[in-house]
This record gives structure tokens, C-alpha cells and sequence, in this order.
């Protein structure tokens, strides 16, 4: 049995788990996935017994517990060094950590109007005035990424995902559902990141699911 256990919620809709599974699998580290759903009676207590904030990810290390998606890559980062998380350049590991962080902290306009649910599509809407501002930040990062890190590929620091593919991985499902525009270069990355087999089996896994929330359902505009 493998010592890592990562806690998540449902594939459909928790874009901080799927950071925290891409993590843990382009690390390469055998792990027990626990799903268990959000938006149940009991989810918060379910929560609560494994993780100090009562959120997903939540990553167990045999007695050491690390919560917060971004912890969990550095964590993983620092366990495997020979997988390269952070790019190994110092230039590109300094940029990706600055980008990562960003969205971290961030884009709060974008998760409220864009909400991920990788089973559905709703082109055209959730535009509101701060959902637009933050993309056209998350659009000049990526392209400006590229243009210095990425000519070896089409992901964000060239032919392989790191960590910063994985904190931007929600931003990619919530394009591909609600289908802003967006320039050329942008839709590139979008389409590469959708289409990794990561990605597709996230959402493979996600389309078997049997739960449904309604509030990541319906669009309110
Ligand atoms: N900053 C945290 C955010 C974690 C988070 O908000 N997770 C959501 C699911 S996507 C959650 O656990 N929600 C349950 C709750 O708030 O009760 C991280 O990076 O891991």
C-alpha cells in the first residue's frame, strides 16, 4: 500500500483537487486516491477528519498531512527531485513559481463568474466585467510565458506540464465550457492542455461520476 493518500472532491467541479492530482501524477509517486464528494450532509465532517482546513487536496505522507494545492507541489517538488516539477532553469523556476503563486491567490472574479464543471458547456456566458479582466491577465501571462519559456512544446515552459500547467489546468476546463474569446496563441495552449492524457482522464473519470450540484449547473446569465 502506497504511503501517499491524496483527498479529493469530485472530478466534475474541484478545480483545487484536480491541481493536486495533476501534481501528484506527473510527480510520478504511487498514491491512494480518496474522492469523497463535496456538497453532501456530511462532507464538511468527512472533511474535517483529514484535512486541518476541511478542503480539498489534502495529501497525507505517512504522518505528515500537506494541505493548500500549491504546498502540495512544492512538496512533491522537493520529494522528487528527479522529475523536474519546477522547471531547472533559474530564470524559468523563478517565472513559474511567480505565475503559480499568482493564480494561487487570484483570478477570484474568473472562479466566481466561470465556475469548472468539465461535463458541461456554456458558451457565451459568465462574462462579467471582472471574469474578463482576469482573463485578459491569465491570456498575457500565458503568452508571455511562451514567448520566454515554452518555444520546446506548446505547454507553458515547452514539451512537458509542470506545476504551473497544473495550478492553470482549472483555467483551461473553465475556457473549454465557457468558450471566451480568446487569442490564437491562447486557444493553442488551451487545446494542448485539454487534450493531455491527464486531462482526459480526469475528465473521463469525472463523466462517470454520479453526483450532480445544481449551482455548477446552471449559469445565472
Ligand atoms: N486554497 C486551497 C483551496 C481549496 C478549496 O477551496 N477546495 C474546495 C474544493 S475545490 C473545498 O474543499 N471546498 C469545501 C469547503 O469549502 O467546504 C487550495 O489551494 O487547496
Amino acid at each position: 500500500m502506497s504511503d501517499y493518500t491524496l483527498y479529493i472532491g469530485n472530478k466534475a467541479y474541484s478545480s483545487w483537487s484536480l491541481r493536486g492530482w495533476l501534481a501528484c501524477k506527473i510527480a510520478g509517486i504511487a498514491f491512494e486516491e480518496a474522492l469523497i464528494p463535496l456538497y453532501q450532509p456530511d462532507s464538511r465532517a468527512r472533511y474535517l477528519a483529514f484535512s486541518p482546513t476541511g478542503k480539498v487536496p489534502c495529501l497525507h505522507h505517512g504522518r505528515r498531512v500537506i494541505w493548500e494545492s500549491l504546498a502540495i507541489g512544492e512538496y512533491l517538488a522537493e520529494q522528487v527531485p528527479a522529475r523536474a516539477l519546477w522547471p531547472r532553469d533559474g530564470d524559468a523556476r523563478a517565472w513559474a513559481r511567480s505565475i503559480a503563486t499568482e493564480m494561487h491567490g487570484g483570478f477570484g472574479e474568473l472562479r466566481k463568474a466561470m465556475a469548472m464543471n468539465v461535463r458541461r458547456r456554456f458558451p457565451g456566458k459568465g462574462r462579467t466585467a471582472g471574469a474578463l479582466a482576469d482573463i485578459a491577465r491569465i491570456v498575457a501571462i500565458w503568452q508571455e510565458t511562451r514567448a520566454r519559456f515554452g518555444a520546446g512544446g506548446p505547454y507553458l515552459f515547452g514539451a512537458e506540464i509542470n506545476l504551473a500547467d497544473c495550478m492553470y489546468a482549472p483555467v483551461v476546463a473553465r475556457f473549454w465550457t465557457w468558450q471566451p474569446e480568446l487569442p490564437a496563441p491562447a486557444q493553442d495552449y488551451v487545446a494542448a492542455l485539454w487534450a493531455h492524457p491527464l486531462m482526459r482522464q480526469w475528465v473521463d473519470e469525472a463523466s462517470r461520476e454520479p453526483w450532480v450540484h445544481e449551482g455548477y449547473e446552471n449559469p445565472v446569465d
